[in-house]
């Protein structure tokens, strides 16, 4: 079991241990930034918050730019100085912004510089925007800010270190508490026991840091490790293999597409240094799996996350990695699949994936908890199957189970065995109402550019693989699928004809 002091300020802790001579963060072209340089300017922030800008322990204080050193100084600022970050990504629209300013009392904001425009569009009444790495005089980096040491807010354990926004695939966005210890269990957790980093790993990746994935894997854990993270404002699968390259990353926080696309891109990239790769956000097909593992030699280590719970609570390490399947319980976490009246299934039966452990699902103000928190445990809206050596697999999201004609057929599952199909990219198979037989599979599918659209020959390719009530009843192709700003499969907008 995890124990931490009552009293705990987890930016102390993260910025605490590493030699001060050690780099923290690098980008692809600025300067390497030493612990003890990002000590400094996180102080310097500090200092200028609770100063000039009136910030005071408890004040929620958003955060918006591009993935960069500065961005994470600022996070590590607010929670140093007793305030409540609200991280956001840089795709959310004025009336998105809005929405979380309200939900989350937002009181201030640090803004890039280049990221201001929108959040000035969202008219959130009283709410003090600073923006950092602009040329105005008013600036962040551009006041002035006693250079001594900032003495951190003595905070407890269980007070709020952070709101995360759940992008959500469709619905109003939910607010997510988490407290400082919760930012060091995930660390102690997952990071401590399945990636064991070394003090001198690189991370780097494409989640931004408004997504808990992203904040976990390239501020968190490394600073955690006294390791380094290459932040990178640029991460589509064409920037990360060179950046890897370059920067010598070995360990990678990337989505299943993005390993997908790269795998198209390898060659003459030397990407050797990599030792962890972990993949999360969506399910992680087998057939990239295997591809990944024969090209380079990894073997992915596929996660399941949620906003709710700050980040992967299923997993395996090393060896214990397969194709297929997501892993067991982290541990100092536990987890069951349960019939929706809340009682366990037995191996084999698939059911609603039910995790608790160190960190909790708390939603601010929010009636979907009652939904979320059930008996205890936390009900993440997949359904899995555990199999009888333990493991867990991934079956659907709940609600996208599609039943045609009595048949069950997980749409994931039809996913993976097109993706084996060559010219295939990317797909989808959702459930579409029908007269007959209640609801018929629809493949929507994004082809290699110049692959033939030959729905014949994908059907033929398909009922090889899996029994024939599986079988799509149509495919339509697609120049890209709909996804959330941190690419999630919208499926509801495929299952809407006409708002794709
Ligand atoms: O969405 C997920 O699967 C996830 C994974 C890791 C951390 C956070 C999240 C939301």
């Amino acid at each position: 079991e995890l124990r931490y002091p009552a009293r705990l300020n987890c930016a102390v802790e993260l910025l605490g241990h590493a030699d001060g001579g050690r780099p923290a963060f690098r980008t692809p072209d600025g300067p390497v930034w030493t612990y003890d340089e990002l000590r400094a300017r996180v102080d310097r922030i500090a200092h200028l918050l609770t100063g000039e800008l009136g910030v005071v322990p408890g004040n929620r204080v958003l955060l918006r730019g591009p993935t960069t050193p500065w961005l994470a100084a600022c996070w590590l600022a607010v929670l140093k100085a007793g305030a409540v970050a609200v991280t956001v990504l840089a795709q959310q629209r004025p009336h998105e912004l809005a929405t979380i300013c309200e939900i989350a009392r937002v009181d201030h904001a640090l803004c890039d510089a280049r990221a201001v425009a929108d959040l000035a569009k969202a008219r959130t009444p009283g709410l003090r925007v600073t923006t950092y790495g602009g040329d105005t005089p008013d600036d962040l980096l551009r006041r002035s800010a006693p250079a001594t040491p900032y003495p951190a807010v003595d905070t407890a354990c269980d007070d709020v270190a952070l709101i995360a926004f759940t992008s959500g695939t469709t619905g109003r966005p939910k607010g997510c508490m988490h407290f400082h210890r919760d930012v060091l269990a995930i660390a102690d957790t997952f990071s401590r026991h399945v990636l064991r980093p070394r003090a001198d790993d690189v991370f780097a990746g494409s989640p931004p840091l408004g997504f808990t994935f992203g904040l976990g894997g390239l501020v968190i854990f490394p600073l955690r490790a006294g390791a380094s993270a290459l932040l990178l404002e640029q991460s589509g699968p064409r920037r990360l293999l060179p950046a890897i390259a370059e920067h010598r990353v070995s360990v990678l926080f990337t989505a299943p597409t993005a390993y997908r696309a790269m795998l198209d891109e390898l060659d003459g990239h030397d990407i050797s240094s990599l030792r962890r790769c972990v993949s999360a956000g969506e399910n992680l097909p087998a057939a990239t799996w295997r591809a990944w593992h024969e090209r380079t030699g990894v073997r992915i280590i596929n996660g399941i996350g949620a906003t709710e719970l700050l980040h992967i609570f299923v997993s395996a390490a090393d060896d214990g990695t397969r194709p297929g399947v997501t892993g067991v319980p982290v541990p100092g976490w536990q987890a069951r699949v349960q019939h929706p009246d809340g009682t366990p299934l037995p191996d084999g039966e698939p059911g609603l994936l039910a995790v608790r452990g160190p960190v909790g699902c708390r939603y601010l103000a929010d009636p979907r908890q009652r939904q979320y928190v059930r008996g205890g445990w936390n009900i993440t809206g997949d359904t899995y199957v555990r199999e009888p050596d333990g493991y867990f697999r991934y079956v659907a999201r709940a609600d996208d189970m599609i039943i045609s004609a009595g048949y069950n057929i997980a749409g994931p599952e039809v996913e993976d065995a097109l993706l084996r199909h060559p010219d295939v990219v990317e797909t989808a198979v959702v459930g579409r109402p029908d007269e007959v037989r209640g609801q018929v599979a629809v493949a929507y599918t994004v082809l290699r550019e110049g692959a033939r659209r030959d729905p014949e020959a994908l059907r033929a390719f398909l009922t090889a693989e899996l029994a024939p009530y599986k079988c799509p009843r149509e495919f339509v192709f697609l120049a890209a699928l709909p996804r959330t700003a941190t690419g999630k499969l919208q499926r509801f907008r495929l299952r809407t004809p006409g708002d794709q």
